[in-house]
């Protein structure tokens, strides 16, 4: 017989009742610190065309801006209830962390790192981007393995510069960085020529060129060298926040998958059949109570923001200053190759299948019973 060693067993005890845990603070639902303020505070960065762009008259719009429209429009049914922080890469996240901010959506890629050590969760994805350069066209360059002893201008606090200098030790380029924490000032510096090449996600560079006094003198070079997943962010261990943000760009993409659009969004809501419309639009059932929001929440978003789609369209499609086409990309639906993809919007039927109960047995090696049903019980008629 194995022996258990008491010894042992006493130490670990001991180990384990002196054990004191730390207390749980419970932390303050971001949704009851948005509602009893009545507006929700929105971190963007300094003004970048396609993303978040600031008008003369101090209107905040872009590709970004609208996740925190369809946040304010599923908790007030109004858009514009928004306190907009226009706050540089580099402070960010300790603006996030340390609640100033209750979403932040701007340009901002998941990592590993910062969805784990930062006190931060990331919701979901937006838009799909890689690195890369662009440079004046008169250099006459074709690839970024040419760059050999270029000055780069790079964002600082951003993933742009660890991918940099990657980059530059792996082909051995010999890449001096030239690093700036005022993105206003890394495009003048660039566009006057102060460094050969600036770096950025591929759209973040359309955004740039567009700012630009001549665009057509630049070009953006065909290498992509990472990975730039980029999305809305929250404070950590706020689950129901989190699902708030995350199913509300998930509400623009699964309308834009169903074909409902801030144009036809009545028409379907007292119309559709589908009962997949019917649920999300609050029609049928209660898919709203687990996010603590009102079953009209991703009507408001659709009716007051549009899908998916029509904000790429407005913000990021080949009729803006960005012209980033979206068809056959990995920005496009799921369904048509691309990877935006919602979750469905779906409720279980936990008990409520009216039809046969199947309760016990599994033939050929014990007999079926079954009883008969009639759903509504929700604990299955035992
Ligand atoms: N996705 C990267 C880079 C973000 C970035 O540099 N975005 C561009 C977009 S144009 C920028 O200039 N941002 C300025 C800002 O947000 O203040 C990250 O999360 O670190």
């Amino acid at each position: 017989m194995k022996k258990v060693n008491l010894l042992g067993l006493g130490a670990g005890l001991l180990a384990a009742l002196s054990f004191t845990p730390e207390p749980v603070m419970a932390q303050e639902s971001t949704l009851d610190i948005v509602k009893s303020r009545d507006v929700l505070r929105c971190q963007v960065g300094t003004p970048a065309p396609g993303f978040y762009s600031l008008s003369d008259d101090g209107k905040w719009s872009g590709f970004d801006v609208e996740n925190c429209r369809a946040v304010a429009a599923a908790i007030f049914g109004d858009p514009d209830k928004i306190e907009y922080q226009s706050v540089t890469s580099a402070v960010r996240f300790t603006a996030m962390a340390n609640g100033e901010s209750d979403i932040l959506s701007r340009t901002t890629t998941w990592t590993l790192f910062r969805d784990t050590q930062l006190g931060l969760d990331f919701t979901t994805v937006n838009f799909y981007d890689g690195q890369g350069f662009m440079v004046n066209k008169d250099l006459g360059l074709t690839s970024a393995l040419e760059l050999k002893g270029a000055t780069v201008c790079v964002l600082t606090g951003t993933t742009t510069e660890l991918n940099l200098t990657d980059y530059a030790r792996t082909n051995d380029l010999g890449i001096t960085p030239v690093v700036f924490e005022d993105s206003n000032v890394r495009d003048s510096t660039f566009f006057s020529g102060g460094c050969d090449a600036v770096t950025n996600d591929k759209s973040g560079l359309a955004s740039i060129r567009a700012k630009a006094p001549d665009q057509s003198i630049f070009e953006i070079l065909p290498e992509t060298i990472s990975k730039e997943p980029l999305g809305p962010v929250v404070r950590q261990n706020d689950s129901q926040w989190n699902d708030i943000v995350m199913w509300s760009l998930f509400a623009m993409i699964n309308a834009e998958e169903m074909g409902v659009s801030s144009a036809n969004v009545d028409e379907m809501k007292a119309n559709s059949d589908n009962p997949e419309i019917k649920r999300m639009f609050g029609v049928e059932g209660d898919l709203n109570t687990g996010l603590g929001l009102g079953p009209d929440w991703a009507y408001n978003i659709i009716k007051m923001v549009g899908n998916y789609g029509e904000n790429y369209d407005e913000y990021m499609g080949p009729k803006t200053v960005m012209n980033i086409p979206r068809k056959g990309s990995v920005n496009d639906l799921w369904t048509r190759g691309g990877l935006m993809y919602s979750p469905p919007f779906r409720q279980d039927l936990i008990g409520r299948t009216p039809g046969l109960l199947w309760r016990s047995g599994v033939p050929p090696f014990g007999p079926a019973s079954f009883i008969a049903f009639n759903g509504g019980t929700g604990h299955g008629g035992d």
